[in-house]
């Protein structure tokens, strides 16, 4: 080891390896983008398009017709819609409760803030286009994709695999915008969430619940009798005012109280922070199956908002709007106004949200900060819990990011990193360097974690290599050298050295580690040789590869565009990244 003097001459080249970044997404800097296939869902060894859910939708829907019409000419039948005409009388309201402002405002805010959550949620899922039911990410093991099969004959990155989705569909609509999109979803979610508290509070303080919890078992057989009738085409009555029928009480329960949770549960448990801690639990819903669910739970709000909206049109478009947008019972065109005031807002909100991420991406990463903040720094204070052991070791591990080039990086591969430097400089009593050989010597610490890429992608491995908490007490940081730089041997997407930025705390953490080993080999390069950080409490984007220096710093907005790492500056990310 050897201690370098107070100003490394390195630290200066460092810093201008780093680039500044816009704060609008500049399309010609962007990652171009890569078109995906069409969804495809697997069965045994073959992938199905979901294309054909569409004719065998429609073939489903013409035989329910022609059999139902059939059923009802049948007198046990016609006996059973009798006994049985399709609303619960344990649902019947005083026609004075109606449909108060609230719930009509509630109702209006859960379809915009859902808008933003979906769009944005089809953008995350875009950027892993696989979806898998085990806790590794093997490709050839996804049950759902929309990217083509993994080439075996290069390397493929993880973002070598996301996909592009049409702008109208995906908030911001370009590729790889997981940095931006999130917190759009982040943001929506809260908003969405604590929209739906308060609706749960009125629901229950009111007797607005009756409408859709349902109180007596009858609640099956009628609904099974309005499916009867709708699907032969002879409509119950629609007393919507009073009380929904059965089908629909079952449909909107479910929706309210089961698939809006498991939204919550699913997205949480896709945290490191979360999952790291609530391990028993994410043994079994693990994060690729807490992505698959929440997949489904999507698939479910889709399939009921079209259902829904179908029939809010067919069995009585005047009289549905009416109640629901103005709070009338009968067929005013006030409730039609009101109704196409709030649709051109939710258009021109679509519309415009994505040309204004786009634009102004800089200012939706710092309002997304303002409100998140928070919750990723209790994420980060949420120490992991190690539980894997060899076995759960993943078969595959996705590589991610640019490899080093030119020659001073070839020449370090071909030498086996014999004259590699680790320099550590910057706020420090003790600038040092050290070369592999002396890392080695140090104490040594291997861990089975869980690295979760903010792409949706996951893998266990073990990890070996030098604890950061053992090289601090070396170094020496001093009281005003509060944050760790890494730099990089690699460059990050648009070109600058790739680097990033810790907390002080997050290097004392005991699972931080300086590792130059993975699964018990040497670390190859493409996973980062000669050395890597790795801290399981933070998702993959954090943990540097191929690192050159570590500096330590009092505040980090002098360097590159300030927001504290590459992906920070280019790609929107969010600085403390633990959700
Ligand atoms: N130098 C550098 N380090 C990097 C990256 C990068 O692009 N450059 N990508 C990060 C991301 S996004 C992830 S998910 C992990 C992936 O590590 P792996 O390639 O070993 O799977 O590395 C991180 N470290
Ligand atoms: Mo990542």
């Amino acid at each position: 080891m050897r201690e370098s003097n107070e100003m490394n001459p390195d630290d200066k080249s460092l810093h201008s390896g780093l680039t500044s970044a816009d704060d609008r997404v500049k399309l010609s800097h962007w990652l171009p983008p890569r078109h995906g296939i069409v969804p495809e869902i697997r069965i045994g060894n073959n992938w199905y398009s979901i294309f054909w859910l569409l004719p065998l939708g429609a073939l489903v829907l013409i035989i329910g017709i022609l059999l139902c019409l059939e059923l009802r000419r049948i007198p046990v039948v016609q006996d059973f819609i009798a006994r049985y005409p399709g609303s619960s009388s344990s649902a019947e309201l005083s026609p004075s409760v109606g449909f108060p402002w609230w719930l009509r405002w509630q109702h209006y805010f859960n379809l915009f803030f859902l808008m933003f959550i979906i769009r944005s949620g089809i953008q995350i899922l875009a950027d892993h286009p696989r979806l898998y039911w085990n806790v590794h990410c093997t490709p050839g093991t996804e049950w759902f994709r929309f990217q083509k099969e993994v080439p075996k004959d290069r390397i493929w990155t993880a973002k070598d695999d996301s996909v592009t989705i049409p702008g109208w569909l995906g908030l911001p609509g370009i590729r790889h915008s997981i940095g931006l999109s999130r917190w759009w979803h982040f943001s929506f979610a809260l908003f969405w969430l604590g929209n739906g508290i308060i609706f749960y509070l009125l629901l229950f303080l009111t007797p607005q619940w009756k409408r859709i919890v349902p109180l007596s078992w009858d609640v099956f057989p009628n609904a099974l009798s309005v499916i009867l009738q709708y699907l032969s085409l002879q409509f119950p009555s629609n007393e919507g005012w009073t009380r929904y029928n059965s089908a629909q009480q079952l449909a909107y329960f479910l929706t309210v109280f089961l698939a809006a949770p498991l939204a919550v549960v699913t997205g949480l448990l896709q945290a490191p922070a979360l999952a790291n801690r609530l391990t028993r639990l994410s043994r079994i819903i693990n994060r690729q199956v807490a992505r698959s669910i929440h997949f489904l739970v999507l698939c479910w709000f889709l399939i009921f908002t079209v259902i829904h909206v179908s029939l809010v049109f067919l069995t009585g478009a005047s009289a549905n709007i009416n109640r629901m947008f103005a709070g009338i019972n009968g067929e005013s065109i006030e409730g039609w106004i009101v109704f196409l005031g709030a649709m051109l807002i939710l258009i021109l909100a679509w519309l415009g949200a994505s040309p204004f991420t786009i634009k102004y991406a800089r200012l939706v990463q710092k309002a997304g900060r303002k409100l998140l903040g928070k919750f990723f720094d209790y994420g980060e204070s949420l120490s992991p819990q190690v539980v894997y052991t060899e076995k759960d070791i993943s078969p595959f591990f996705w590589p991610n990011g640019k490899l080093p080039q030119g020659i001073e990086f070839e020449r370090l591969i071909a030498e086996k990193f014999v004259s590699y430097r680790l320099s550590i400089s910057g706020l420090v009593d003790h600038p040092c360097e050290f070369s592999m050989e002396e890392l080695r010597a140090m104490p040594k610490q291997e861990q089975i974690t869980n690295l979760y890429c903010i792409q949706g992608w996951s893998g266990i491995a073990k990890w070996g290599g030098v604890p950061m908490r053992y090289v601090l007490k070396v170094v020496h940081p001093r009281s005003d050298g509060r944050y760790a730089v890494f730099y990089s041997f690699g460059e990050g997407g648009e070109g600058g050295i790739y680097y990033d930025v810790h907390t002080l705390e997050n290097m004392q953490h005991h699972l931080t580690i300086l590792a130059y080993e993975m699964n018990g080999s040497p670390l190859s390069v493409l996973h980062g040789a000669p050395l890597r950080l790795i801290c399981p409490n933070e998702l993959g984007f954090k943990q540097v590869k191929w690192i050159r220096a570590i500096e330590f710093v009092s505040d980090f907005k002098h360097l590159g565009a300030g927001q504290g790492g590459y992906n920070e500056d280019h790609e929107f990310f969010g600085y403390r990244a633990p959700i």
